[in-house]
C-alpha cells in the first residue's frame, strides 16, 4: 500500500489540498476519490500497539454517497429478526442493529454463538470492495454490513478474534450516512507511567459518511472496538466491514471480549454497557 503523509503549515493548507482533490472527482461518476491512490490524503492515528488510518474515499454528503446510501437501502438483504440474535453469557439477546454477510463461495462469520454465511455477492458490495481493495492493496473475502436505524443501535466492545480471521490483514470499513463515532478502548497489560497511560487511553473517532478506515495489525489483538449509542443521532448509518478470512471454505470468525472481561476470552461483544452521549 502506498502512504503519502503530507507535512502542512496549516490546516487550511491541508484543507485546500484536499478541495482540489475532491474538485477533481466527477461527482456522477462511482469512482474514488482519487483511484489512481496518488496524494491521497490520509490521517494517521497512532498509540500503543494501535495503528489506524482513514481518509475520505467518497466525498462526504456528496450525489456519490448519497447514490451508494439508497442502493444499499434497496438490495442489502438483512437477517431475519429471529435469527438476528446473540448469545452472551448463555442468554440470547435481540442484536442491537441489523446485519448480513456478504463474501465468496462457502465462507461464514461465526460470533457470538451466531454464524453469519455469506450470500453471493451483489454488485454493489462488489464494486466498492475493489475499491477498498484498489486503495488498501488488501484483497477481501467477506463483508457484515450493520445497518443502524438510529442511535439507539450500536456494537458492544469487541475484538475480532477468531483464528480465521487473517491476521496481517487490516480491517476495512467504510461507512455511510450518519456519523457515528468508533470508540477504541485498549485491553493490553496494564500500563505502569504517565506516558504509557496516555497512549493507552481510550480514544473515539468519527465515522463519516463516505469515509474508508483501516484498523492495522496489531490494533485488533490489544484494542476493544465498539460503535456506542448516540441517544441525539436520529438518523441511519450503513457500515461495510471487509476482512479476509484466510479459508474460503467452512471457515468462520468470531468476536470476543467485553468490558471487564480479558482479552480473548469469549464474552458479551452486542449487549455491553456502553456510554450514551
Ligand atoms: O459499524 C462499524 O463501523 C463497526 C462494526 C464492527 O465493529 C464490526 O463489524 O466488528
Amino acid at each position: 500500500m502506498k502512504y503519502y503523509f503530507v507535512q502542512y503549515q496549516s490546516v487550511r493548507e491541508a484543507e485546500k489540498t484536499c478541495e482540489i482533490l475532491l474538485l477533481m472527482t466527477a461527482v456522477s461518476s462511482p469512482t474514488p476519490v482519487n483511484p489512481d491512490n496518488d496524494l491521497r490524503c490520509w490521517t494517521l492515528l497512532k498509540r500503543k500497539q494501535l495503528e489506524v488510518v482513514h481518509t475520505s474515499l467518497f466525498p462526504r454528503r456528496s450525489i456519490q454517497t448519497q447514490s451508494i446510501f439508497s442502493q444499499l437501502e434497496h438490495q442489502v438483504r438483512y437477517q431475519p429478526a429471529h435469527l438476528a440474535r446473540v448469545r452472551v453469557f448463555g442468554r440470547w439477546h435481540p442484536l442491537p442493529r441489523q446485519q448480513a454477510g456478504y463474501g465468496d463461495c462457502g465462507v461464514s462469520y461465526t460470533y457470538s454463538s451466531v454464524t453469519l454465511p455469506a450470500e453471493p455477492w451483489i454488485p454493489i458490495l462488489a464494486e466498492l470492495r475493489d475499491m477498498v481493495e484498489k486503495v488498501s492493496g488488501v484483497r477481501y473475502n467477506f463483508v457484515i454490513v450493520n445497518r443502524y436505524a438510529t442511535g439507539d443501535h450500536f456494537v458492544g466492545q469487541h475484538r475480532d478474534s477468531d483464528p480465521a480471521l487473517d491476521p496481517t490483514a487490516p480491517i476495512a470499513s467504510l461507512s455511510f450516512g450518519a456519523t457515528r463515532d468508533l470508540r477504541f478502548k485498549y485491553c493490553g497489560a496494564v500500563c505502569t507511567t504517565d506516558e504509557e497511560s496516555e497512549n493507552t487511553t481510550a480514544v473515539n473517532v468519527a465515522l463519516e459518511d463516505g469515509m474508508l478506515l483501516l484498523m492495522k495489525p496489531p490494533t485488533n489483538e490489544f484494542w476493544y472496538h465498539s460503535i456506542p449509542i448516540r441517544k441525539k443521532c436520529k438518523e441511519v448509518r450503513i457500515s461495510l466491514t471487509f476482512r479476509r478470512l484466510k479459508k474460503t471454505c467452512l471457515s468462520h470468525a468470531g468476536i470476543s471480549g467485553d468490558v471487564g472481561s480479558d482479552c480473548g476470552k469469549e464474552g458479551a461483544s452486542d449487549c455491553g454497557v456502553l456510554t450514551t452521549s
